[in-house]
């Protein structure tokens, strides 16, 4: 019979078709959908994630077994048509006003899905405004922008000031990344952190919407 073990393995290899067949074979007997994803898809992903951050594994992989794990998802979701996957927090994400590279932003909103978050991907080229109006459409608890040229860099400020003047500066944390990005950017332009790369990324979404909550408790 299908294991975990076997499931997340096949994520790690970006094979989509044993994924479906495992995650259908192990709900099939009777294994708690909840397990599946973080036993299985997530942990494969998660294995991915290490691997990607020290270099040992490339783009198109990740992507792969992003792909992979989403089909995973997606099984699921049919299995259970009321099955609603535990949401880790909302984020709208986007590559900012004059800036078209997606490929760095697309895959960070992939590794958020895989771990739990429902993420708005806004697309590229997003103006200030547009970030504000998403914001006030979706509420999310996170906002994350992508730059990938110098010459777009300070368009993320430009949006964290349509945002404070939208009034909805302090309901959300401000994520960036790409690039030419740096910590010392981030804290000039008033942002709530800076990740490198996709998996540090999770982390840094992790530590602020637990943040939030710890927030909220002590409020
Ligand atoms: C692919 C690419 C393109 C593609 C983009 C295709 C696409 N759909 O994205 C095309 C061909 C369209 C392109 C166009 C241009 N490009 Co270009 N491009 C690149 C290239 C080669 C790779 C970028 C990439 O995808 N990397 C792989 C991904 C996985 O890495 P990443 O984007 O850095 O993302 C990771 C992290 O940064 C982080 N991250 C990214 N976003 C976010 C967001 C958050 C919130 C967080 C936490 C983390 C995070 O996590 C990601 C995953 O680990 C880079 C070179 C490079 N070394 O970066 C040049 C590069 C970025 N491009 C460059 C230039 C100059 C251009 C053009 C101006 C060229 C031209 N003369 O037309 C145009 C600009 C178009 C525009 N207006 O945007 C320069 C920028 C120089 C600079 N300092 O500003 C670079 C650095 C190349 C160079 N050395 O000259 N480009």
């Amino acid at each position: 019979m299908a294991n975990f073990e076997e499931l997340s393995q096949a994520v790690f290899d970006g094979d989509g078709e044993q994924v479906v067949e495992i995650t259908k074979s192990l709900l099939g007997s009777g294994a708690d959908p909840q397990e599946v994803i973080s036993n299985g898809l997530i942990a494969g992903m998660e294995r991915v994630g290490v691997l990607f951050k020290n270099n040992e594994m490339f783009v198109p992989e990740v992507l792969m077994s992003a792909g992979a794990m989403n089909t995973g998802v997606e099984v699921i979701k049919e299995s259970r048509k009321n099955f609603d996957m535990p949401s880790s927090g909302k984020v709208v994400l986007a590559t900012v006003k004059g800036d078209l590279h997606d490929i760095g932003k697309n895959l960070v909103g992939m590794m958020m899905e895989s771990n739990g978050y429902t993420v708005y991907n806004l697309g590229v080229d997003i103006e200030p405004d547009k970030f504000v109006e998403a914001v006030k459409q979706y509420q999310p608890d996170i906002v994350a922008m992508s730059a990938l040229l110098t010459t777009t860099m300070m368009e993320m400020k430009s949006t964290i000031d349509a945002l404070v003047e939208a009034g909805v500066r302090d309901n959300v944390k401000v994520i960036i990344g790409g690039a030419p990005i740096t910590q010392d950017f981030a804290d000039q332009i008033g942002a709530d952190g800076y990740a490198a790369d996709a998996a540090s990324a999770i982390d840094l979404c992790k530590g602020l919407v637990d943040g939030n909550a710890r927030d909220a408790l002590s409020a």
